[in-house]
């Protein structure tokens, strides 16, 4: 009773939003823009910072960039016909993300510093509320979670990491003030962050080190300037500007075929990784180090042409000895020689949660998500959870593309967060929830597809659990899960009505 007197007060204090999104990076914003163009207006989306772009706001180390082109890497419904290449920078994302929230007015939508603490749905009023740090409160009849999967960075758990007294920097929060030139870096980590920083540290350090722990697939990339004849053809004809991104959907999609299964086309993905490597370093020792001892696909496949260069240059080494701990001075090996360093860059990637959110999230009768997934994560069709109504994931649960572009995913999710929206209005519906019984054969599926997959082929990446399981890849092509996102199947929900 106390409980329900306690919401019912906070929902007096609060007029009730229809949507509340979390995060104002690309999946928050992309699902306002959705929800406005069909006619949805009562949104609010809390933001922790205090500015957007999510990733590509806190990604801003030098070298980053997206390894999806970028006519594939943005949203089919705001074209940009001035990509300056064919892979962009992270400044340039964040450009188009902070263009798109004045071109479609989003403003209005945004309330920054409002850092979320805890979610929970009311069962009483059909509403979900939000605490944020400050103390303030928040309530939406839809709650959508778009906080992003990788967004708190991950330092590992090697011991002395605060024992350091130089400079500590990790990738996904680096310190622009500080300045590398001339210093001894040490770099944790060589994944998709490590090798865009690691060119361009080189350019700058007196001396710098990579510690590897396991060497990664690193293909060519094709990256080249935009020429203005494309831009204006963009521009004039924009049916050509939406070909090319069909002609690279395709392509991606092509590659699921390497990424996800065993195929000759994973045979003949990793034959272009070794000439890729032989091309570029020509010492056999090195190549050796460099050489990943596991199937392309298991892990993140890299695209850089500068990153091995950067490791042959006569001020980089590559150190692939265990890192036993960090010192007062820098970084001890196993074999007990100690890298003394005046800056430690750790790439080593970001805080994910297999079995919960950043924050706690409480469903009907205050059930608690961290502890409905403690055995791992899951959702129906990666979007809904049964005991939490009227709560639409982003990247929630098997959705992540190995393979294409994030934000093709992305679409398929916000447009079917606009049906359930949509539903609920029409319908009148307190709430839409999804049932058990749909989630299980959902959730059936998808592991058996899993169990096939080369994820689970025997390297450990931040895809898996420690135990081997998969909450994170969706097993199949783009097209697949845009098929299945593309019709929301009433008779999988339960229709509460006011
Ligand atoms: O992080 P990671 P990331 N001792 O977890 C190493 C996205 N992204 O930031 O491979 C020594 O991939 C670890 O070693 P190992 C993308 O989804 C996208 O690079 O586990 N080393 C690895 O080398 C990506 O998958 C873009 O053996 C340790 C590295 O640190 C995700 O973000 C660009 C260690 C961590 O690699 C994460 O990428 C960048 C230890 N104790 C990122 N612990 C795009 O362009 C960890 N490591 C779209």
């Amino acid at each position: 009773a106390k409980a329900a007197t306690t919401s019912a007060k906070r929902a007096s204090n609060v007029k009730p939003a229809t949507v509340l999104i979390v995060g104002a990076g690309f999946a928050g914003l992309g699902t306002a823009i959705r929800l406005q163009q069909a006619g949805i207006r009562n949104i609010v989306i809390l933001e922790r910072a205090s500015a957007v772009g999510g990733t590509w706001r806190d990604n801003s180390y030098p070298g980053a960039a997206c390894d999806i082109p970028s006519n594939l890497y943005s949203y089919s419904f705001d074209p940009n016909p001035d990509w300056s290449r064919s892979f962009s920078g992270s400044a340039e994302i964040l450009s188009y993300i902070e263009a798109m929230v004045e071109r479609f007015g989003l403003q209005q939508y945004i309330r920054f510093n409002q850092n979320v603490t805890d979610l929970s749905y009311d069962d009483d009023h059909g509403l979900w509320h939000a605490s944020t740090e400050g103390g303030a409160s928040f309530s939406g009849r839809v709650a959508v979670m778009a906080q992003g999967p990788l967004s708190n960075p991950g330092f590992p758990a090697i011991p002395g990491i605060e024992d350091f007294k130089g400079k500590t920097v990790h990738s996904a929060a680096w310190d622009h003030d500080y300045d590398f030139r001339g210093k001894r870096v040490g770099v944790i980590g060589t994944g998709a962050s490590a090798i865009q920083i690691i060119p361009e540290l080189a350019k700058q350090a007196g001396k710098l080190t990579v510690f590897q722990r396991t060497p990664a697939w690193v293909m060519p990339r094709p990256d080249f300037e935009t020429p203005d004849w494309q831009k204006t053809l963009f521009r004039k004809v924009p049916a050509s500007q939406s070909a090319l991104r069909k002609g690279l959907y395709l392509a991606h999609e092509s590659m699921a075929l390497a990424v996800i299964w065993q195929s000759p086309v994973t045979r003949l993905a990793e034959r272009l990784g070794r000439w890729h490597l032989r091309r570029q370093v020509k010492d056999r020792w090195l190549r050796r180090q460099l050489t990943p001892d596991y199937r392309i696909g298991c892990k993140r496949i890299l695209v850089s042409n500068d990153y091995y260069p950067a490791l042959q240059q006569p001020n980089s080494k590559l150190i692939t000895w265990p890192i036993a701990r960090i010192s007062e001075n820098g970084v001890r090996t196993v074999e007990g020689i100690e890298h003394q360093f005046d800056a430690i860059v750790y790439a080593t990637g970001f805080e994910v949660s297999h079995s919960g959110t950043p924050f706690p999230v409480r469903g009907s009768a205050g059930r608690l998500l961290a502890d409905d997934w403690a055995r791992g994560a899951q959702a129906y069709k990666s979007i809904n959870v049964a005991g939490y109504p009227n709560l639409f994931l982003t990247f929630g649960p098997n959705s992540g593309p190995g393979h294409n572009s994030a934000l093709v995913y992305m679409e398929s999710q916000i447009d079917y967060i606009v049906k359930g929206v949509k539903t609920i209005l029409k319908r009148n519906l307190k709430a839409l929830a999804v049932k058990d019984r749909a989630q299980d054969e959902y959730n059936a599926g998808i592991q058996k597809r899993l169990a096939r997959t080369n994820w689970n082929s025997g390297c450990k990446s931040w895809y898996l659990t420690e135990d081997g399981f998969n909450a994170t890849m969706y097993p199949g092509f783009a097209t697949q899960y845009a098929n299945q996102m593309s019709e929301l199947e009433l008779r999988d929900y339960t229709l509460i009505t006011a």
